[in-house]
C-alpha cells in the first residue's frame, strides 16, 4: 500500500542519518525533498505546503536529544504530523438507540461503493450487529443483483424490489429492515460518471427520505485530487459524515489519502484494500503514518491475525513466543492458520522493517506450504522441538521421507532460524500494548 511514497520517503529521510545536527540547513534541504515527494504523490498543494511549515517549525524548536539522533527526531516529527494530517482518530459507525442505524454510501461510478456496502456489513455482522442492505441504484439492474450476490454470500438479507425510485427504495427498505429485526441499514446508491445535477438532487432527495445517520463517501483512493474535488462537491451538497478510500491494495499514489480529511473537515473512517469481501479495514491514522514512514502496523496486523486464529492456541502460541521456544510444531500450526489470513504479501508490510529482511520474497505459494507441511510431518518430534539437532543425514532423511529435495529442507531450517531469531528480537523489544495475542508469523 503507498509503497512508492513509503520508498521515496525512506530514500528521503536516510540522507539525513548521517547528520549529527539539525541546522537550519539539512532540515530546509529535507524539507524541500519531502514537499517534491508530496506532490509527486498527488497531495493538494495547500496540504503539502501547510505539512512542510509545520513540520520544519516544529524541528527547529528541538533539541536533539542526547539518546536520538536527528534523523529519528525527524521521523517522529513527522510521524506526528502525518498523522495529524490523517484526520481524527478511528470512529466506528455508531449505533442508533432506536434501530435502524443508516448508513448511506454515496461516490462516483466505479468508486467501489456496492463492494465497501458488502464489506461494510460484513464487518458489522462480525461485530454482532444485524445489517440489511438495499440499493437504490434504479439505473443498472446489474448493479443491484451484484449487492444481492454479495449479500447472498455472507448470510446478509438484502431488499428484493423491482422498483425505479430512489424514495420508495429507502422506504421500503426502512421498512424491511424493521421487519427482519435488522439494526443497521445500508445504503447503496447509483454512481454518475462525473458530478451532475440530477445525480446530486436524486441523492438529496433520497437523504431527506432516508434521514441516514451516516453519509459515507467512497473515493477511489488511486486518483489523487481528483477524488478530493470530487469530495468537496459531495460534501457542500450532501455533508456526508465520513470518507472511505478504497483500492489502496494497488499502486495509489497516496494523494487523496493525505489530502481528503485535511480539504474536508472528515475524517477517514474505512479503507478498502482489496476486491474480496474481507479487504476492509477500520482507518487508524497513527497506524497509516506509521505505514507510510514504513514503520508498519503490528497493530493492525495483530488485530487481522486474531480474526483469522484461534484465541486459545494465540495465548498459548504467544506464551511460547515470549518464552522464545517457537518450534516445528508450532510453525505447523501457524502454518494451517495462516491459510485462514490470506494472501501473505498482504501481511507482510504491516510488520516493521519486513521489507527489509531478508525473509522479503518468501512466497508462500500454495505448493510451497504443502511441501513444508509435508517436511515438517517428516521430522520426528524430538527433531520438531529441537531443530538444531537436524543434521546433514537427518535432512537426507526427512527430504526422501517428504518427497523432497535436501534444499528444500535446507531452505526451510534457514528460515526457520531466521524467524526463531527475529522473534527473539522482537520479545526483546516488547510487543506492544496489545501483546502478541494472535500474531501469526508464518511466512
Ligand atoms: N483492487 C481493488 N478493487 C476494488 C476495491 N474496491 C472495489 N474494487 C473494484 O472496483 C470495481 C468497482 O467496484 P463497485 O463496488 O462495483 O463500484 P461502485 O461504486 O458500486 O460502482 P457503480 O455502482 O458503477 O457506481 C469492482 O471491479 C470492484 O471489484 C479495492 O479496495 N481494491
Ligand atoms: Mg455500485
Amino acid at each position: 500500500m503507498l509503497n512508492e511514497l513509503t520508498l521515496k520517503l525512506e530514500s528521503v529521510l536516510k540522507k539525513l542519518r548521517g547528520e549529527g545536527k539539525i541546522t537550519e540547513k539539512n532540515i530546509a534541504e529535507t524539507m524541500r525533498s519531502i514537499r517534491r515527494v508530496l506532490l509527486e504523490a498527488d497531495v493538494n498543494y495547500k496540504v503539502a505546503k501547510d505539512f512542510i511549515a509545520s513540520v520544519q517549525e516544529k524541528a527547529l524548536g528541538q533539541e536533539v536529544l542526547r539518546s536520538i539522533t536527528p534523523a529519528q527526531l525527524i521521523v517522529k516529527i513527522i510521524n506526528d504530523e502525518l498523522t495529524g494530517l490523517l484526520g481524527e482518530p478511528f470512529k466506528d459507525i455508531k449505533m442508533e438507540p432506536t434501530p435502524p442505524t443508516v448508513v448511506m454510501v454515496v461516490g462516483l461510478q466505479g468508486s467501489g461503493k456496492t463492494t465497501f456496502c458488502a464489506k461494510l456489513a460484513r464487518y458489522l455482522k462480525k461485530k454482532g450487529r444485524s445489517p440489511f442492505l438495499a440499493s437504490a441504484d434504479v439505473y443498472r439492474p446489474a448493479a443491484r443483483k451484484q449487492l444481492e450476490v454479495l449479500g447472498k454470500s455472507l448470510a446478509i438479507p438484502i431488499l428484493g424490489m423491482e422498483e425505479t425510485d430512489p424514495v420508495k427504495i429507502a422506504n421500503a427498505s426502512l421498512e424491511e429492515c424493521r421487519r427482519v429485526s435488522g439494526d443497521v441499514l445500508i445504503l447503496d446508491t447509483a454512481g454518475r460518471l462525473h458530478i451532475d445535477e440530477t445525480m446530486m438532487q436524486e441523492l438529496s432527495a433520497l437523504k431527506a427520505k432516508a434521514m441516514p445517520h451516516e453519509i459515507l463517501f467512497v473515493a477511489d483512493g488511486m486518483t489523487g485530487q481528483d477524488a478530493v474535488n470530487t469530495a468537496s462537491v459531495f460534501l457542500e451538497r450532501l455533508d456526508f459524515s465520513g470518507v472511505v478510500l478504497t483500492k489502496l491494495d494497488g499502486d495509489a499514489k497516496g494523494g487523496a489519502a493525505l489530502s481528503i480529511s485535511k480539504v474536508t473537515g472528515k475524517p477517514i473512517r474505512f479503507i478498502s484494500v482489496g476486491e474480496k469481501v474481507e479487504d476492509l479495514e477500520p482507518f487508524h491514522p497513527e497506524r497509516m503514518a506509521s505505514r507510510i514512514l514504513g514503520m508498519g502496523d503490528v497493530i493492525t496486523l495483530v488485530e487481522k491475525a486474531q480474526e483469522a486464529i484461534d484465541e486459545e492456541k494465540a495465548a498459548k502460541l504467544e506464551e511460547r513466543l515470549r518464552s522464545a521456544e517457537f518450534t516445528f510444531e508450532d510453525f505447523l500450526e501457524q502454518l494451517q492458520q495462516l491459510k485462514n489470513m490470506g494472501p501473505l504479501e498482504n501481511l507482510l508490510e504491516f510488520i516493521p522493517g519486513m521489507n527489509k529482511l531478508p525473509v522479503k520474497g518468501l512466497k508462500m505459494d500454495e505448493g510451497a506450504l504443502k511441501r513444508t507441511e509435508a517436511i515438517i510431518s517428516s521430522m520426528t518430534l524430538h527433531e520438531r522441538s529441537s531443530p538444531k539437532i537436524i543434521n546433514g543425514s537427518r535432512r537426507q532423511r526427512i527430504a526422501k521421507g517428504s518427497g523432497t529435495a535436501v534444499q528444500d529442507v535446507n531452505r526451510l531450517l534457514k528460515q526457520f532460524f531466521q524467524m526463531q531469531k527475529m522473534i527473539k528480537k522482537m520479545s526483546r523489544q516488547g510487543f506492544g500494548k496489545k501483546g502478541m495475542k494472535g500474531m501469526n508469523f508464518g511466512f
